[in-house]
């Protein structure tokens, strides 16, 4: 039979090869165990109105014939139904119902807890105009940025295995969770992984772990289909893995527009602005009109400044500026700073700031509400000296 009539309709980052949803890999797998061919078609997040056609926002949509079916559980049953002569894609009518269970319980269970792990490094593989619209919409549905949901990524990691028991409890007695051949319940489960594999350095799995001997099971299937799957581009997990600090490693978090006047005749940031951005970051801390850090008669002044440039900035965007307390001393402190587009480290500057007395010009020791504010802006994150 002929299956040029299916198109499928998957999620790509800003490499159109990097096809990654969890979702969209069940449905790749489900056609793969239904010996199916189809287009697949590279999809953004921004591209809702190019499938407009399917009445939704999400993918996979797959298009068979004139049919157009969105949702992978739809689609696995659709492909169930529309093609019966081929393999069984549940492994009979029976396991329908315990495939959706499955199937409900890695959304909802395991997709979250793999999300806590790899959603930083997902954002990294997104195109530009895909970014800023699941930032939101991710931070919004977790109720907390993208840094801050995956920061501590070892207990994370250890709350993904835990979660993970009762697949490891099945496999010791068969090979595929739906028995001694894979169907639709593994690739519900399968998909998660091929989401971390496709768009994160961070291996999910101890080499010990039986279900890494599954997933290796997965991998080889229907000729090493997942195998041969692209990954994420080696430079955007080089920095995603680089020991720059990223913005949550900051207790001030502030932003500037980068304006069409920031940038010189090399097209990017000049960086002469670079400095000016880290003045934002300054400010929020020490001119808070609503609260002065400096007391009457009291004035701050930069006795040092050091700047490390390391990336360009790019117009149009956004900068986020981290700042922080390194060192407090008796009147002067030192603030380390890093600058950001897109969750890239362009820049980290170290400043010294002294406190002077308005009158005098010389050096005045901070008060002890200065110090006790100050001191609540240090971060336990290692010091980074600017070189
Ligand atoms: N329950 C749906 C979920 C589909 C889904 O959430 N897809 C994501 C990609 S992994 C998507 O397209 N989201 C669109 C959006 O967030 O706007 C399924 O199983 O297909």
């Amino acid at each position: 039979m002929s299956s040029a009539s299916l198109t499928l309709y998957e999620l790509a980052g800003a490499d159109p090869e990097l096809r990654f949803s969890p979702h969209c890999w069940k449905t790749r797998m489900a056609l793969a165990h239904k010996g199916l061919e189809s287009q697949r078609i590279a999809w953004r997040f921004s591209d809702k109105a190019r499938i407009a056609f399917s009445r939704q926002g999400a993918v996979p949509v797959l298009v068979d014939g004139d049919q157009s079916i969105s949702d992978s559980w739809r689609i696995a049953l659709h492909l169930e139904q529309r093609y019966p002569e081929r393999p069984s894609l549940f492994g009979g009518r029976d396991a329908v119902a315990l495939s959706a269970f499955v199937n409900r319980w890695a959304d909802s269970m395991l997709l979250p807890a793999v999300a806590r792990v790899i959603l930083l490094d997902v954002y990294e593989q997104l195109a530009d105009e895909d970014r800023e619209y699941f930032r939101s919409s991710r931070e919004a549905h977790f109720g907390t940025s993208l840094e801050q949901l995956v920061a501590p990524q070892a207990r994370h990691l250890e709350q993904l295995r835990q979660v993970l028991t009762p697949l490891r409890q099945t496999l010791k007695g068969q090979p595929f969770l739906a028995g001694e051949a894979p169907a639709y319940a593994d690739y519900c489960v399968f998909g998660m992984f091929m989401w971390a594999r496709c768009t994160s350095g961070e291996e999910l799995l101890a080499p010990n772990d039986i279900l890494h001997a599954w997933r290796e099971r997965l991998l080889d299937a229907f000729g090493g289909l997942a195998r041969a799957a692209t990954l994420a581009s080696p430079s955007r997990l080089e920095h995603a893995m680089s020991n720059d600090p990223a913005l949550h490693d900051f207790a001030v978090r502030s932003s500037d527009k980068i304006r069409y006047a920031d940038t010189d005749r090399q097209g990017h940031v000049n960086n002469a602005v670079f400095a000016t951005f880290l003045e934002t970051g300054r400010v929020e801390i020490i001119y808070d009109p609503h609260a002065p850090l400096a007391e009457p008669g009291s004035e701050f002044v930069i006795a040092r400044l050091e700047l490390d440039l390391r990336a360009e900035l790019r117009w149009p965007g956004t900068v986020q500026i981290g700042t922080r307390v390194a060192t407090l001393g008796k009147s002067s402190m030192t603030l380390e700073q890093a600058l950001f587009q897109d969750g890239r480290c362009a820049a980290l500057a170290t400043t010294v700031i002294v406190q002077i007395d308005a009158q005098s010009r010389r050096s005045k020791p901070f008060g002890e509400e200065a110090r006790r504010r100050l001191g609540a802006l240090t971060t336990a994150a290692d010091s980074f000296a600017v070189k």
